[in-house]
């Protein structure tokens, strides 16, 4: 026996990414749904790189009784349409909007951080998905701050344009192609040109002089590991089709060295240490795309504090930052309360490409 899935918004970056990675994990699935707004009922979409191909029906009308999970990726105005009909008939949805996030009422999971917390969903039948940034820096955070309890993190973010969603990268692949063709490279999408340069300013500006992308950054982390923990973060825009990298600077209470911190990142699930101290022994975004892991490398101790170390973090944003943290989560979800079938084990582990050097 296995589940009804409903994917929500799967003409979408992340949807298509949820149907890949349901694929991929071979979730146990007696049927599966695929729904998004009018313009694309009747639609095609491939269930990952199965023969199978599922027609997109118009989330309007669709009757969302004695379906067990659904997958949401429409973004915070349709899921506050359509989660609490999904929720009120029976069917937990996890949602990769903004929306319910802080809700004290929803949990706000990552798989590999905070599990327990799910045992909550219960209040709303909903179960929220951080922001990708937040996924890949809680991944690589939560096995360091176990050993040795993180005080403060100011964290940089370099992140890809396909985290604003398919237009992002339709407006730097005609702005690179404009540009080198002699056309006007006119921002649309993003404020100024994003090809050959970088924007510091995701989301909306808040009264403070953060972004609203830098605030969820604080309140996620501090709901998924505690309030205790003080980040500052600063976030930017960089000319990258797939994969957030972040440079992180962690002040711990107790002594911590780089290669204890290596040691324990090899360990962790989820995380793939590539950390040789040489040219090219380090991950960049291109070679995240695909991946499951959230890469580390360059963990090295910073001198200017007391027991601080500082390290890269990379991850394909619509896979960990997205849609393969819900598929966790409804694996997780599966495994605990709903106990259908079978499925992934958690916390995979990935082979160390650096194991000689650390
Ligand atoms: C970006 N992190 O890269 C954003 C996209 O709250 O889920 C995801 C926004 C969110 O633009």
């Amino acid at each position: 026996m296995g589940y009804r899935i409903v994917v929500a918004g799967a003409t979408g970056n992340v949807g298509r990414e949820m149907l890949n990675i349901l694929a991929e994990r071979e979730f146990p699935i007696d049927e599966i749904a695929v729904l998004a707004s009018s313009r694309s009922q009747g639609d095609m979409v491939d269930f990952g790189d199965t023969d199978r191909q599922l027609k997109v029906q118009n989330i309007e009308y669709f009757d969302w009784a004695g379906w067990d999970i659904a997958l949401f990726a429409i973004g915070s105005e349709a899921t506050a349409v359509y989660a609490p009909k999904a929720a009120a008939a029976g069917c937990v949805v996890i949602d990769n909007s903004s929306l319910y996030r802080m809700d004290p009422d929803v949990p706000l999971i990552v798989p590999e951080v905070n599990p327990d917390a799910i045992d909550g969903y219960t209040r709303r039948n909903i179960i929220a998905n951080p922001n990708c940034s937040t996924a890949q820096m809680v991944v690589a955070l939560k096995p360091l701050h176990d050993a040795a309890t993180i005080k403060r993190v100011v964290v940089s973010t370099y992140q890809s344009v396909s985290g604003a969603g398919k237009q992002g990268m339709d407006e730097l692949f005609e702005q690179s192609r404009n540009i080198f063709v002699g056309d006007p490279a006119e921002p649309r999408l993003f404020t100024k040109q994003i090809a050959f340069n970088v924007i510091p300013h995701i989301d909306v500006f808040l009264d403070d002089g953060f972004t609203k992308e830098e605030w969820k950054m604080v309140v996620e982390t501090k709901k998924i590991m505690g309030p205790k923990i003080k980040i500052v973060a600063t976030c930017v825009r960089v000319p990258v089709f797939v994969g957030h990298s972040e440079a992180l600077a962690i002040e711990f209470e107790n002594e911590i060295s780089a290669v204890e911190a290596q040691n324990i990142l090899r360990e962790a699930p989820g995380i793939m240490l590539i950390d040789k101290r040489e040219d090219g022994g380090y991950i960049t975004p291109v070679e995240c795309v695909g991946e499951f892991a959230t890469f580390v490398s360059r963990v090295r101790e910073d001198p200017t504090v007391e027991n601080g170390l500082i390290l890269w973090c990379v991850s394909d944003n619509l896979r960990k930052g997205a849609a393969l943290n819900a598929v966790q989560i409804a694996e997780l979800l599966g495994r605990r309360h709903l106990k259908k079938g079978d499925m992934i084990e958690d916390g995979a582990n990935f082979d160390d490409a650096a194991d000689d050097d650390a």
